[in-house]
């Protein structure tokens, strides 16, 4: 085997990461725990949508899921077999308030509190998201994220879920995918709260990153130095082939990336989208004095979730509204994916991530950590063994294109795998797995999937192969 040291160089058959590189599997509450209606746990805006009847396939909801709040031991010790340094999961608000504000649950911190000392007594770094989707239903009842006061309150939930597990957990996300919450659920309503209101999607989005900013500067009043603070976002990564789209990919890059990353960075809300948007009412109303400096507070790094590229091109008639999820967009149409497209149709391109990763280190000027990263297929079991060349290629294809990114001076701290084990695709239900580790979700059996031993072996090496799939 050749090899070469140190950092990023190329061996003949390895590329290796840097010394300290985070590897890492990742999960999220709801996605994974079960128990929905244990120790206290409050209802979420997930537990409600999932119980309307159409609003999630095949009418499944949180449970089982992966029953990880009773398995827990078991699973930490599957992260140890896979070697994984790092795990990122989030802590679902309804457990620590039920209500989303005011009492506190103790069994539910209890919760958090056995996991993390599960991961540490097993050296395996805890990431924390506060939130991944979940919002304590009781909030929305009083108007959920198009609410000004859900941002204080979130921010009040930071405070103590930090100050309880802050002499544990270094590293804090607050938000997961805010574009998603806001747009998903307010916009066009095909994730909870599951409301089609496209201009309070976009106070929704406002509020998301005032929130942000709010827990930000909680965390950091109560932080030791060493805790790092973060948010993670999913970015869309536009391809285009001509000229002619690059209007329709500009309108689509403001809705997606730059309404979250001008902000972040101090250069307030894109003057474009503001424009873009202006024909829905002015939902700039809702940004008072002062909430830019907030959201602007300083973080860390930044998370980066990247799972295939999108394509766009000008619509015949520039003032078509499309029913996606971008709210205000006119005249862009969405072109279908080329080439392979995994098990949930999306296409397999790992050279978007690379292009996402330089553009970032030019418009971020932070580290960026690989918070998500993944693929489903239709994974069979067969002698107890899950052979899944299909994720297995796309794993080393996109560590490949990150480690290519680094290569060419792009600071990537950490790869995440979306996800450790199969769960809850929200409004896929179990359809799709994403998993390294298989579940059988009636008898809860997990199975570790040729992926995830791949990803052992690369976590082993701190490398991957140059070629090929198999490390040498
Ligand atoms: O499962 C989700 C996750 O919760 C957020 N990012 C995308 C994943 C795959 O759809």
């Amino acid at each position: 085997m050749t090899t070469t040291d140190p950092g990023t160089e190329v061996g003949r058959d390895l590329l290796r990461f840097p010394p300290g590189f985070r590897w890492g599997a990742a999960t999220a509450s709801f996605q994974i725990e079960g128990a929905t209606g244990v120790d206290g746990r409050g209802p979420s805006i997930w537990d409600t949508f999932a119980a309307r009847p159409g609003a999630v396939l095949g009418g499944d909801t949180g449970e089982p899921a992966c029953d990880h709040y009773h398995r827990y031991p078991a699973d930490v010790a599957l992260m140890a077999e896979l070697g994984l340094g790092a795990y990122r999961f989030s802590l679902a608000w309804p457990r620590i308030q039920p209500l989303g504000a005011g009492r506190v649950e103790p069994r539910g911190l209890a919760f958090y509190d056995r996991l993390v000392d599960e991961l540490l007594a097993r050296e395996i770094e805890p990431v924390v998201t506060l939130y991944h989707w979940d919002l304590p239903q009781a909030l929305e009842d009083v108007g959920g994220w198009r609410n000004r006061d859900t941002a204080y309150r979130f921010a009040e939930y930071a405070a103590l879920a930090h100050e309880h597990l802050g002499d544990r957990v270094r590293q804090w996300t607050t938000l997961n995918e805010p574009w998603c919450s806001a747009f998903l659920g307010y916009a066009n309503g095909i994730h909870a709260p599951g409301v089609v209101d496209p201009k309070g999607s976009l106070e929704a989005a406002h509020h998301l990153l005032l929130g942000h900013g709010l827990a930000v500067q909680v965390m950091r009043d109560q932080a030791p130095d060493d805790h790092e603070l973060s948010i993670v976002l999913n970015f869309c990564a536009l391809t285009v082939d001509d000229d002619s789209q690059l209007d329709a990919a500009r309108k689509v890059d403001g809705l997606q990336n730059r309404l979250f990353l001008d902000p972040l960075g101090g250069r307030g809300y894109p003057r474009d989208v503001v424009e873009d948007t202006a024909w829905l009412g002015d939902w700039t109303a809702a940004v008072h004095d002062g909430d830019l400096d907030v959201i602007a507070a300083p973080i860390d790094w930044m998370g980066v979730n990247y799972y295939s590229p999108t394509r766009v091109a000008p619509a015949a008639d520039p003032l078509a509204v499309g029913d996606g999820p971008f709210p205000g967009l006119r005249g862009v149409d969405f072109l279908p994916p080329r080439g392979e497209v995994t098990g949930f149709g999306w296409e397999v391109d790992a050279s978007g991530l690379t292009a996402l990763l330089t553009r970032l280190r030019r418009d971020v000027g932070l580290p960026l950590v690989i918070t998500e990263n993944g693929s489903a297929w239709p994974d069979v079991v067969e002698d107890g063994q899950v052979v899944d060349e299909a994720r297995t290629r796309y794993l080393v294809d996109h560590l490949r294109a990150v480690h290519e990114a680094i290569a060419a001076g792009v600071d990537v701290r950490g790869y995440f795998a979306w996800s450790l084990l199969d769960n809850f695709e929200w409004a896929a239900g179990y359809s799709q797995r994403f998993g390294i580790v298989h579940v059988d979700y009636d008898t809860q059996v997990r199975t570790v999937k040729r992926s995830g031993r791949t990803l052992a072996e690369v976590i082993g090496a701190n490398a991957v192969p140059a070629t090929g799939y198999d490390l040498p």
